[in-house]
């Protein structure tokens, strides 16, 4: 039996290497660093493993529609090796900015701190028209963790004060872990944060709906995804879990309630394959990916 070559069977079928990035729907990028986590490593693994296992997925929605008609292109990972994080996180803003220009890229990390160069470019890009969907356990609003400005716990602060990102336009969903030090932050400052209590009491449609019509007026709105808003029962690989979260369902049924928004990119990141069972992590990132092209790129 003849084998198909790897680069065209990744991504349930759909990835065509033959693209220029301003022809596709969608372009991938692996950003394999974990160097500024704060407890267990392994999220450098995450774009390969997510890659590996996209292959065997038939090119449809859960909902049953064709993907078919979608043009990916992954044009691989950006790596690390050699470089300083500064140096690195300056060579991820330069691509970013690149394929925000022409594509609607998904990234796939790493740990959470490469979410820093990739909003930073964003806010760049869309100032003040920018929303942010950041589904996460934790805030990452640190000033500092471990010494380090560039922590994956530092993600949103280092964009709130590099940017003009006002901090009214970032929705924090899942929350079930303060720093001290964020509640320092928080103190007199208004924050859509919607903890993992209040979103159970609350059910998944009716706290989707207040992020939704926060962010309805935005021109762009990004989504970032860290893994370990999900429970560890769904979610295991990863550096940093918080049980009390969510299932892989809920997560799903967050993103549905998004599809009217412009989103303009995606990050998955946290899954740490190295901590994982079975790949459970892996394909719930992996799902989360292709649901969201399904969602927001078939209208495209
Ligand atoms: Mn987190």
């Amino acid at each position: 039996m003849k084998e198909e070559p790897m680069e065209t069977v990744i991504w349930n079928g759909l990835n065509n290497p033959d693209l220029k990035p301003q022809e596709a729907d969608t372009v991938v990028l692996g950003l394999p660093f974990d160097g500024a986590t704060s407890f267990r490593r392994g999220a450098a693994e995450a774009p390969g493993r997510i890659r590996n296992i996209s292959s065997h997925i038939p090119p449809t929605t859960e909902a049953g529609h064709s993907l078919e008609h979608l043009h990916v292109l992954d044009i691989g990972d950006l790596s690390p090796v050699g470089l300083s994080q500064t140096d690195y996180f300056k060579l991820i803003e330069q691509k970013a900015s690149e394929l925000f220009e022409v594509t609607f890229p998904t990234f796939i990390g790493g740990d959470h701190s490469v979410t820093i160069p990739l909003l930073n470019t964003a806010a760049t890009i869309w100032g003040d028209n920018l929303g942010v969907i950041h589904f996460d356990a934790h805030l990452d609003l640190c000033a500092e963790l471990d010494g380090n400005l560039l922590s994956h716990g530092c993600t949103h602060r280092r964009v709130l004060e590099k940017n003009n990102l006002p901090l009214g336009q970032v929705y924090f969903i899942g929350i079930r872990s303060f720093e001290i030090q964020e509640m320092q932050f928080l103190e007199g400052r208004n924050a859509n944060i919607f903890t993992a209590a209040e979103i159970c009491r609350q059910g998944i449609s009716a706290a989707a709906e207040k992020v939704r019509r926060g962010l309805e007026n935005c021109k762009a709105v990004y989504m970032t995804v860290d893994i370990d808003f999900l429970d560890p029962a769904y979610a295991p690989g990863t550096g940093t879990p918080k049980p009390g979260g969510f299932s892989t369902r809920d997560l799903l049924l967050f993103i549905n309630h998004f599809s009217t928004l412009p989103l303009i990119g995606m990050d998955v990141v946290e899954v740490s394959p190295p901590l994982d069972h079975n790949d459970i992590t892996s394909f719930a990132a992996q799902r989360v990916i292709t649901e969201t092209w399904g969602l927001f790129l078939s209208r495209r």
